[in-house]
């Protein structure tokens, strides 16, 4: 039977306080009427960005005999999104969970999350990029921002970069697997308040971008509100243009939201005030092709 509802598999951690993660990605799947299950990957107490000696736990041991059991109830996953991971041993993980819960027309969806800014976040090592590196060549779709493309590229993070160039790191993103790459907050040259999202679909070779106004401000979880909505839409019957339009104007809602209240940035983004815009249909477009 087919799910009434479409099924996630949300493989991600879940951080208490400051709104990133699994309290980002399961009220946006959720309001978008998407089921999402959670596999948890840590917990922490904030995320670790902008906050110091938070508490954390690695739910490495835990995955194992939580899959086992979902192994036994048959469960038929729409998609399977996986974002933040607590070690590199759970890419061998995640691996293994693709492999046993593979569906057809089912969307595998990475995240690479593994820093921002040209850095990697607190708790991610050279082993973590090296093993996600492995984790994105078994997804059909991977969305990371310019910071994340750059190591799994083994490039140095450049301040600016020619379109011609971007593509050149989408093919080679492409080529390493997954038949749709979206790269986020790439420089815009000549711009330097604007940062675009670049697309690629494999399928008919197309290029697309949406380039957004910089706000002066940064705020954790917004890579995850971005990508859980790229998967919304997708579930939905979204091309990848509508869909990159979706989460892009969702985002930048949220986040000029925010920064109108001048709220802690640490908090991340007032998604509770913006959430309902996603019921909305799309009602303005602004991708672009690329040609
Ligand atoms: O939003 C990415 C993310 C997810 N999970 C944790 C994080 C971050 C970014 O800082 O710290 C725990």
């Amino acid at each position: 039977m087919q799910n009434p509802v479409p099924k996630v598999a949300a493989i991600h951690d879940l951080s208490g306080f400051g709104r990133a993660s699994l309290t980002v990605i399961i009220p946006i799947l959720s309001t978008m009427g998407v089921q999402a299950c959670p596999l948890p990957t840590a917990v922490l107490s904030t995320h670790t960005g902008g906050f110091d000696d938070y508490h954390f736990v690695d739910l490495t041991e835990e995955m194992g005999p939580i899959i086992d059991h979902w192994k036994t109830l048959d469960i038929a996953f729409d998609a399977i999104y996986s974002g933040f991971l607590g070690s590199p041993r759970q890419v061998d993980i995640v691996l293994d969970f693709i492999k046993s819960f593979a569906r057809p027309e089912q969307l595998v969806t990475v995240d690479p999350v593994m820093g921002d800014n040209g850095k990697p976040y607190k708790t991610m090592g050279p082993e973590m990029i090296r093993q996600m590196r492995l984790l994105v060549s078994k997804a059909d779709i991977i969305t990371p921002n310019f910071t994340e493309a750059a190591f799994l590229l083994d490039e140095p993070y450049p301040k600016n970069i020619e379109e011609k160039q971007v593509k050149e790191w989408i093919a080679r993103l492409c080529d390493k697997g997954p038949g749709k790459v979206i790269i986020t907050s790439v420089p815009v040259p000549g711009r330097p308040n604007v940062s675009g999202v670049v697309a690629f679909d494999r399928k008919d070779g197309r290029f697309w971008k949406v380039d957004c106004t910089y706000i002066p401000a940064y705020y954790p979880g917004t890579g995850d509100a971005f990508a859980s909505v790229i998967v919304g839409g997708l579930l939905q019957g979204d091309s990848l243009p509508i869909a990159l339009d979706r989460a892009v104007q969702f985002v930048s809602m949220a986040i000029r939201s925010t920064f109108s209240y001048n709220y802690p940035s640490r908090e991340g983004v007032l998604l509770e005030r913006v959430l309902t815009n996603l019921r909305a249909p799309v009602t303005s477009s602004i991708y672009e092709i690329m040609e």
